[in-house]
């Protein structure tokens, strides 16, 4: 397989490719199944995406370096601030944005504003998802709406849950790609440290696990991941929250809702690593960290 030209005559396509949407409807699931790999974190919860996300998808005609961003709403606290912020710059920075929208049509002017509000000049196409939940005929007049006087140049109707449409989507995002050799070796799934997904996998499971506020008080930091030739990995993890009502519902009876989420979390660190690891979980309490700016950067928001 030559990556320097693709099949015919078309050139090979490289380039970044910005996932960007409100909440909940379906970035992270698009991601995942485009890369036919579990990268970043999925869940029913708004919000479930805090940090850029970077998979690389590599095929004999191209390769994207997809981004997932968190969920676009509006900002109340810094932490929202800073999460619209990475949302914008990976926008800003993308050779072509995927706007993911709901397939509901009493949706389409909130998803039109929306894309009012992308910034940078990449070309805007539309991922329609969540088509497994509406019948085919409502799709016409929403994708009618969605391309009329907007920047929007396309709207593809998929189920990114069902693996439906994803090879035409596919198709029109490597068509807005530049001409390119690919920028990274075909095999290599993501450039993000594994650190750095040790603490979403631990994050994902927390907000399965907990209700309403507390997986939102909740930030997790990886104060130590060390590699061993003998024996397990061992990973430490502190678990912030803002207030010793949230430290008790997290710990739970006798440390019971801690070690459940310990056992699961380590289950899913081990599918993912490929080794086994031990796990240490501290809960710690950082008052009002999600409306502070040096917490914020602390713990990692602000970064890419
Ligand atoms: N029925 C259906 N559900 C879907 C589809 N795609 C995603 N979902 C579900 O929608 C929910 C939200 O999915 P996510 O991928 O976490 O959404 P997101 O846009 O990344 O959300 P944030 O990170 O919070 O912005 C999950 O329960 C998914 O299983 C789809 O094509 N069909
Ligand atoms: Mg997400």
């Amino acid at each position: 397989m030559s990556l320097q030209h693709a099949e015919g005559d078309s050139p090979f396509r490289a380039g970044y490719v910005a996932l960007v949407g409100r909440a909940n409807v379906g970035k992270s699931t698009l991601l995942n199944a485009l890369l036919g790999h579990k990268l970043t974190a999925v869940t029913r919860k708004p919000q479930t995406t805090r940090f850029l996300v970077r998979g690389i998808l590599t095929n004999p005609r191209s390769q994207m370096i997809l981004e997932d961003t968190p969920g676009i709403l509006d900002p109340r606290q810094a932490i929202d601030k800073a999460m619209l912020r990475l949302a914008q710059s990976a926008a800003r920075n993308a050779d072509v944005v995927l706007l993911l929208v709901s397939p509901w049509r009493n949706m389409v002017e909130q998803e039109l504003s929306t894309a009012s509000k992308i910034p940078g000049k990449a070309p805007v196409l539309v991922g329609i998802n969540k088509i497994d939940l509406v019948r085919k005929v409502e799709l016409l007049p929403l994708i009618a709406d969605l391309i009329k006087g907007t920047r929007i140049k396309e709207a593809i109707p998929i189920s990114a849950k069902h693996h439906d449409g994803l090879d035409l989507l596919t198709e029109r995002i490597e068509a807005c790609l530049p001409p390119s050799s690919p920028l990274y070796p075909p095999d290599q799934l993501t450039d993000q440290p594994e650190r750095f997904f040790a603490a979403e996998i631990l994050r994902e499971q927390i907000l399965q696990r907990y209700r309403q506020e507390v997986p939102y008080a909740t930030a997790v930091q990886i104060e130590e991941f060390k590699e061993r030739s003998s024996g397990k990995d061992l990973i430490r993890a502190v678990v912030w929250v803002e207030r010793e009502s949230q430290k008790r519902i997290l710990i739970g009876k006798h440390g019971s809702a801690l070690k459940r989420l310990g056992i699961a979390a380590r289950r899913e660190l081990e599918l993912f690593l490929g080794r086994e690891v031990y796990l240490e979980l501290w809960v710690k309490i950082r008052p009002g960290w999600r409306d502070r700016e040096a917490d914020l950067s602390q713990l990692g928001f602000g970064r890419s």
